[in-house]
């Protein structure tokens, strides 16, 4: 069975959004998804705050949740656990300890990959040249010092979220020993 034009058209825009990443609820409304952002300690140090929280809402995200916490080795071992056999880790460890992260879950259509988009490339230094309007190019330093994370997937988000603001009795393990600020 054909459908109408209207109809078609319809289902034709619907296809290009999916194709954009989009996903609709039963009642025609694009669904929002979650993500988290964090600012990272030189980010903090820095006085960035403010100016990345401007940042956010200005692009249309809603800050749900947000706390500000001082991780240990063991929160950020477990947090950055895909690149525990990589050179950088012990260096990673260190700068992710070296002082408090502030951490949002932000809400809006297409969070992650937007969001992703607004901090900009992982190396600071490079995001200056090619994506001078990004984040991390306004207040990152270099490939670490970066200033800014965001969840990479969906999977990422729905596991960082809990890590940080838990929806189980798991969070407090995974943040033990963190210092609540
Ligand atoms: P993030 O997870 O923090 O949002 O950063 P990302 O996805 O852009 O980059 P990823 O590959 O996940 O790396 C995690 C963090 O490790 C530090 N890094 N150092 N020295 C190095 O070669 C190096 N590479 C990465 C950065 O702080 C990076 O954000
Ligand atoms: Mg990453």
């Amino acid at each position: 069975m054909s459908h109408g034009s209207s109809s078609g058209s319809l289902l034709a825009i619907f296809d290009l959004a999916a194709s954009w990443g989009y996903s609709f609820l039963s009642h025609g409304s694009p669904e929002k998804e979650k993500t988290l952002a964090m600012i990272k300690p030189d980010g903090l140090f820095g006085n960035y705050t403010d100016e990345i929280k401007r940042v956010i809402l200005h692009s249309g995200f809603s800050i749900l949740k947000e706390m500000s916490i001082q991780l240990n080795e063991v929160n950020v071992r477990l947090f950055y656990a895909e690149h525990s056999k990589k050179s950088f880790f012990p260096s990673l460890v260190k700068y992710m300890t070296s002082g408090p992260v502030f951490v949002m879950i932000l809400e809006k259509v297409n969070a992650i990959a937007d969001w992703r988009a607004l901090i900009g490339p992982t190396d600071a230094s490079k995001a200056k040249v090619t994506h001078p309007d990004s984040i991390r190019a306004i207040c990152g330093l270099d490939l670490e010092r970066n200033c800014v994370h965001g969840s990479d997937s969906p999977q990422s988000a729905a596991r960082e979220i809990s890590f940080f603001f838990g929806d189980t009795l798991s969070s407090g393990f995974k943040l033990f020993g963190a210092s609540y600020i």
